[in-house]
C-alpha cells in the first residue's frame, strides 16, 4: 500500500472536493506516458491538472499550421478518466514562440491572422474539455511598468490581450478565460499594474473571467498569508475568479527535515490563504514530485518544492496541505467554491 494513504489518509483530493476548491499538478508527458507510480499518485491526489508544456505553442504548433496534439490529447484523456478538471496552459507566451513565429517579419494583420487561427484551432479542440485557459500568460515587464516587450506585443500593439480574449472565448464561450503571471501574488508595483489592467480589460467588455497567480517562491520567502488574501480579494471584487495556479516552495540545497518542516508550514499557510479568500477556485502545484521538476534546472542550489519526494512519499508539506483542507473545513465550514 501507499505511504500516502497509511500516513495521511484521505487523499487530498477528497478533502478539496469536499471545501467545493480545486486541487492540481501541473503534468508533464514523458512521466504521465511512462511512470505508473506518476499516473497513480495524480489520480488518486487531484481533482485537476494542468499542462505543463504541451499546450504551449512551440509545442503545439510547432511549424506553421502543423499541429501536435499527441500530448494535450492524452493529457485530456487522463482527465476525463479520472474525473479531473483540466487547465489549458497557454495560448499566448512570450517564450512560446518557435522559429516559424519569430524569425520572420510579420504585418499586423498577419499576426493577428496566426493569433485567431491558433487559438481557434486549440481551444476549439478541446472545447468543453478544458474548464479554464490561462490565455495570455506573463505579459506585464517585471522590471519597468507596462507590457513586456514581445512579437505579439510588437507587432500588434497592446490589444493584443484583447483580442486573444475575444478569439478564446468565441472559440469556447463556457470556458474561463484567465490571465496568468508571476511576482503580482502579493500587494506590489507590479500586482497594481496587473489590477488596473484587468479592470480596464473588464470596463471595455474583454471576456476575462479570472487571474491566475503562479507562487513561485522559495520556502522561506514569499507574501504574508494575508497579503495573500487580501490581493485575491481585490481581484474577486472585481468580479474575478483568482486561482493560484504554479505553487511551488524551492528549498535551498542541502534539503535538511528542519527545511522540509518550513516548507511545511508555508504550504499550510498558502493552502488557507486560498481557502480563505473569497474567489479563489482551486490551488495547483507546479508539478507533482520532486522527481520531475524544472526547480533544479532553473535555480542552481534549490530542489524539493513540491508535495511528493522523489520516491512519491508523501512530504511534510503533504500532510501540511491535507491538515489545512481537512481542519480547516471543521472550523470554518466554509462552503463549496466551485
Ligand atoms: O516548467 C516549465 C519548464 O519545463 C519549461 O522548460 C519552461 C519553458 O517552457 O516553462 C516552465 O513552466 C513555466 C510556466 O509555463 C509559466 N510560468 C513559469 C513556469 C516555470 O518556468
Amino acid at each position: 500500500m501507499h505511504a500516502a494513504t497509511n500516513a495521511t489518509g484521505t487523499p487530498l483530493r477528497d478533502l478539496a472536493d469536499a471545501r467545493g476548491i480545486g486541487i492540481g499538478a501541473a503534468v508533464a508527458t514523458r512521466p504521465l506516458a511512462g511512470d505508473s507510480a506518476y499516473r497513480a499518485t495524480l489520480a488518486r491526489e487531484m481533482n485537476m491538472i494542468v499542462a505543463e508544456n504541451c499546450m504551449k505553442l512551440h509545442q503545439i504548433q510547432p511549424r506553421e499550421g502543423q499541429y501536435d496534439f499527441a500530448g494535450a490529447d492524452a493529457l485530456a484523456a487522463f482527465a476525463a478518466s479520472n474525473n479531473m478538471r483540466l487547465r489549458g496552459h497557454t495560448l499566448v507566451w512570450h517564450q512560446s514562440a518557435p522559429g516559424w513565429l519569430k524569425d520572420r517579419q510579420w504585418s499586423r494583420a498577419e499576426l493577428l491572422n496566426v493569433l485567431s487561427q491558433h487559438i481557434a484551432t486549440v481551444v476549439g479542440r478541446y472545447k468543453g474539455r478544458v474548464c479554464c485557459w490561462d490565455v495570455v500568460n506573463e505579459a506585464l515587464d517585471d522590471k519597468i511598468p507596462g507590457l513586456r516587450t514581445s512579437l505579439w506585443h510588437d507587432v500588434i500593439g497592446p490589444d493584443y490581450l484583447d483580442h486573444a480574449f475575444t478569439f478564446a472565448h468565441a472559440a469556447d464561450p463556457r470556458a474561463k478565460l484567465f490571465y496568468n503571471d508571476y511576482c503580482t501574488e502579493g500587494l506590489n508595483r507590479k500586482s497594481d499594474e496587473q489590477y488596473a489592467m484587468l479592470k480596464a480589460m473588464l470596463a471595455r467588455g474583454v471576456p476575462v473571467h479570472g487571474v491566475g497567480f503562479q507562487c513561485h517562491f522559495v520556502f522561506d520567502s514569499y507574501p504574508a498569508p494575508e497579503t495573500l488574501v487580501s490581493n485575491m480579494n481585490r481581484f474577486a471584487d472585481l468580479g474575478l475568479e483568482t486561482q493560484i495556479t504554479e505553487l511551488d516552495l524551492r528549498i535551498s540545497t542541502p534539503v535538511t527535515p528542519e527545511k522540509l518542516e518550513r516548507q511545511a508550514r508555508a504550504y499550510g499557510e498558502i493552502f488557507r490563504a486560498a481557502l480563505e479568500a473569497r474567489n479563489c477556485t482551486a490551488v495547483l502545484t507546479w508539478g507533482l514530485t520532486d522527481k520531475y521538476s524544472w526547480v533544479p534546472a532553473f535555480f542552481k542550489g534549490f530542489d524539493a518544492g513540491l508535495l511528493f519526494d522523489k520516491d512519491y512519499e508523501p512530504k511534510p508539506a503533504h500532510d501540511a496541505v491535507h491538515q489545512a483542507l481537512s481542519i480547516d473545513a471543521v472550523s470554518r465550514g466554509s462552503g463549496p467554491k466551485l
